[in-house]
């Protein structure tokens, strides 16, 4: 029988369509290197320079172990010793952590899912470089004493201009600010990565539980990030112009703090963890060469984590006397989120039952984190229970807790991925003699520097101390600790060697599918990822489709050249993958990497207070960033294509299906996300210090204010209406006119609301009440700048032509972002000016 009728393309291809497809995607050289977007070298740098903050945090935390080896040592004094602290739970959890994940993401991702690259791939460079340069420039703070030394939770009153003076904490705020807004850029790139692109007939129930864990991880982010975004942005501003969120005499409230860092901090730690359990979830079932044991089960665990661990952030509260009712519920429910984890485990135990495990080094790894997890969660669920709590609390109890569940959660996956993923990187694996070594010492050093803090915290030792007294009686245990962290340094340094001898990156050949396994990213693949776009029948397709990846290579499937002539991938349908359209993709550009130096830099010259320079530098951002989205929407210049077996799709689209309509929507539910808190913010701060909030509608401005800044919002979002309707039928300068007065009527809006405030006196410096009411308002006039640029961003396009009936993808977005900012006016209004009249 011809095979090739079974396929949607036949074979031989034309000779020039391969040569074609490398050239098109090949990455640039000599100096404009620097710009390349493939996935597989942003990738590779995000996961490098994550590595070296884990590197960077690992030598913080030796010094740490070398002050604490014996009692009463100064080799640190207690100011250094309290900066080494902070910056290393810092970088650990924020520079290390969260990116080394995502940067995983990016690298494994598009070919797992047999796409060509993710859909934003300028998107992915522009967060990578931003983490890149930001994360450095905050490092080296610790170099001229300018690190912070509040703790990786930065807890106010202590952080505050009262007890934090000097810049040391404005570098925190602000680096771990900007250093959040890339990470949700990149989570953003996922969320939509993951739903849009993948292989036609890859449906989310054949997606690989990889995929499952990233998404469920980026829109945890999503909703989790921003938290932290607001309560780093409130203290910045107490910091800089005193407005008191956190100041109790005037009616702010620490603890304001402590629920919104918390908010995130405890999902942030399952945002770590989830993705790690996902790549074991890949691991084991290739190391035993059998299906994963209840793939929907995991996937339900996966989602219920998620779910879950938001209503969890209480817990790390429990001895700061909330009501007794409320701190029961945070208890149960920090108990409740062992079960999905507690499902994962079995799942993975039976299958391993279900076949042999090669003990290879991934294995290894996995098995140590299997030990090292279940402990962690033990101890976990020893602390959820109140009364423990308080016994342990800020001990190093709680010390051992953590790293049990981060170290053995987190960097032990990781070093199972790094064996596992390198041959899909590389031109060699890694050393499977060296890895064992690496296994061992991380194994043992790691229990034998953390086992014994569970025993030094119940004997009383607290954290973060930088010297304790050799009458206490923790010596033996603190320098047993002290050893077993050199342990883990060793392993890491054997890593390191491995990597110098064996790995290759960039290289054409790469080691490919060494350890057999059922996924597609294993297929062989080139800076084009595969060579055409397999059809997914199932969730191992190396497993069932034995000649898949030659038919791969010989262009059989969908998409075997490059038609448009440049790049491009296919776009699916989120639930069943059926291929919908083609969507071009940008090459490697300077604007970027360029926006991403100039975003730095912004944020770097403010801790410094350098206004001046900042704001050079933040319009040189947000110029760069308009001129690199210049060239998106390119509209429907091109003809159909045929991708094969008679399937025909456009190359492009605007309305609910566009791809950049998707990473809209998510935008705004990160923004929804941050007003909420904000909301949350306000009447917390109304709970606890009703005093200062005015009673009923006296001193409130006059309600002429607030129903003038909600009508001219209103009719701003009307003329956005008129504009969409204008546009249908091509009256450009009606399109424009409308536009040209959207932009007045919503600032018209603010300028009216904050003058209402300012004149009855109210100064955002009063109290807690004043400082929350100017907030709204800022958040609120953040948005509206967003919303001025992109209006006059269309109407710039407009001008030049680059806007019609059907290339109209830019306004819509434009359209939709300006509503959401009506709407989140709207109700800012109300909570302002409606609660004191009615609640008060
Ligand atoms: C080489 C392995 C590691 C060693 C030896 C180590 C050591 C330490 C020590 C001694 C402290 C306590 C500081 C104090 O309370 O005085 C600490 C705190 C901390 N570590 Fe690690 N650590 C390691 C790896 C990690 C990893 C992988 C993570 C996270 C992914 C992490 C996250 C943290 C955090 C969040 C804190 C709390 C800092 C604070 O209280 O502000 N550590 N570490
Ligand atoms: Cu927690």
């Amino acid at each position: 029988m011809d095979r090739n009728q079974e396929f949607p393309n036949t074979t031989p291809r034309p000779e020039e369509e391969l040569s074609l497809l490398k050239k098109i995607w090949r990455a640039p050289s000599g100096w404009n290197f620097i710009t390349v977007v493939n996935n597989e070298y942003i990738g590779i740098f995000y996961v490098g320079t994550a590595f070296l903050f884990f590197l960077l945090a690992g030598v913080l935390a030796l010094l740490m172990r070398t002050q604490l080896a014996v009692p009463e040592n100064n080799l640190l004094g207690q100011d250094t010793y309290n900066q080494i602290f902070t910056m290393h739970g810092t970088l650990m959890m924020f520079l290390f952590a969260v990116p080394a994940v995502e940067a995983l993401g990016v690298l494994i991702l598009p070919n797992m899912q047999a796409a060509r690259d993710l859909p934003f791939p300028r998107l992915s460079a522009y967060a990578f470089w931003a983490y890149f340069a930001g994360g450095l420039a905050f490092f080296c703070s610790l170099f001229f004493d300018l690190a912070p030394k509040g703790g990786w939770f930065m807890y106010p009153p202590l952080t505050s201009y009262q007890f934090s003076p000097g810049d040391n904490s404005d570098f925190w705020l602000l680096g771990i600010g900007f250093i959040e807004i890339t990470a949700i850029a990149a989570a953003i790139e996922i969320v939509v990565g993951v739903l849009l692109n993948r292989a036609p007939g890859m449906s989310l129930d054949k997606m690989p539980i990889y995929c499952w864990a990233m998404l469920v991880f980026a829109g945890m982010i999503m909703v989790a990030f921003p938290a932290v975004i607001l309560c780093t942005a409130l203290l910045e501003l107490e910091r800089s112009f005193e407005w008191p969120f956190f100041v109790a005499e005037k009616g702010g409230d620490p603890l304001l703090w402590q629920h919104l860092f918390w908010f995130f901090g405890h999902p942030e730690v399952y945002i770590i963890f989830l993705p790690a359990a996902g790549a074991v979830s890949m691991i084991i079932p290739t190391m035993v060469r059998k299906h994963l044991v209840g793939y929907r089960l995991v996937v339900l665990a996966l989602v219920g984590t998620g779910f879950l661990s938001f209503a969890l952030w209480v817990h790390h509260m429990f001895t700061v006397g909330l009501p007794q009712i409320s701190m029961s519920y945070f208890s149960a429910a920090s108990m409740a989120v062992s079960v999905p984890s507690g499902i994962q485990v079995f799942a993975w135990i039976a299958t391993i039952a279900a076949g042999r495990l090669k003990l290879t080094v991934p294995a290894l790894f996995t098995l140590g984190f299997l030990f090292i997890f279940v402990l962690g969660g033990l101890t976990g669920v020893m602390v959820a229970i109140v009364p423990l709590d308080w016994q342990v609390h800020d001990t190093y109890f709680v010390v051992a807790h953590l790293h049990y569940v981060l170290f053995g959660g987190m960097v032990f996956p990781l070093f199972g991925v790094f064996y596992y993923w390198a041959p899909y990187a590389s031109a060699k694996p890694l050393s499977e003699k060296l890895g064992r070594w690496v296994c061992g010492l991380m194994f043992i050093g790691f229990n034998t520097a953390f086992f014994p803090m569970h025993i030094t915290g119940l004997l009383g030792m607290p954290r973060r101390v930088y010297t304790y007294s050799a009458e206490v009686g923790w010596d033996t245990l603190n320098l047993v600790s002290t050893f077993g962290a050199f342990l883990i340094g060793a392993g890491v340094l054997v890593f390191l060697i491995d990597l110098i001898l064996n790995f290759r990156p960039f290289r054409p050949e790469k080691a490919g599918n060494v350890w057999d396994a059922g996924t597609l990213e294993w297929l062989p693949s080139g800076d084009y990822a595969m060579r055409s776009i397999p059809i997914v029948e199932s969730r191992e397709p190396l497993w069932d489709q034995p000649n898949l990846a030659e038919d791969v290579e010989a262009g059989r499937y969908y998409l075997p050249g490059a038609p448009t002539g440049g790049r491009e991938t296919v776009v699916t349908s989120p639930i069943d993958a059926r291929p919908l359209y083609i969507l071009p993709m940008p090459a490697g550009s300077w604007y970027p990497v360029l926006a991403a130096f100039g975003t730095a830099a912004f944020f770097l010259l403010l801790t410094v207070k350098q206004v001046v320079p900042a704001l050079f530098f933040g319009v040189f951002a947000v110029a760069m960033i308009i001129r690199w989205v210049w060239d998106t929407d390119p509209g429907p210049t091109h003809p159909p294509v045929d991708i094969g077996g008679g399937i025909t799709l456009p190359v492009y689209v605007t309305g609910p299906m566009s791809h950049s309509r998707w990473a809209m929507v998510v935008l705004m539910i990160v923004s929804a996300s941050l007003f909420a808190c904000l909301i949350f913010s306000y009447y917390f701060l109304w709970t606890v210090a009703p005093g200062f909030w005015p009673k009923g509608g006296d001193s409130l401005p006059d309600v002429a204010y607030p129903l003038a800044a909600g009508g001219l919002s209103l009719v701003s979002s009307a003329a956005m209406a008129y504009t969409s309707r204008a546009l249908k039928s091509n009256r450009f300068w009606k399109v424009r006119l409308s536009l040209l007065l959207a932009v007045p009527l919503l600032i018209g809006a603010l300028l009216t609301e904050l003058w209402g405030q300012w004149q009855i006196g109210l100064r955002p410096t009063d109290s807690g009440y004043a400082a929350i009411v100017y907030t709204v308002i800022s958040i609120q006039g953040f948005f509206i700048t967003v919303a001025a640029i992109m209006g006059l961003y269309t109407f710039a396009r407009s001008v030049c032509g680059l806007i019609n009936r059907e290339r109209r993808a830019t306004f819509d977005n434009t359209m939709l972002f300006w509503h959401y900012t009506v709407v989140q006016g709207l109700i800012g209004l109300a909570l302002v000016h409606l609660s004191p009249r009615f609640l008060g």
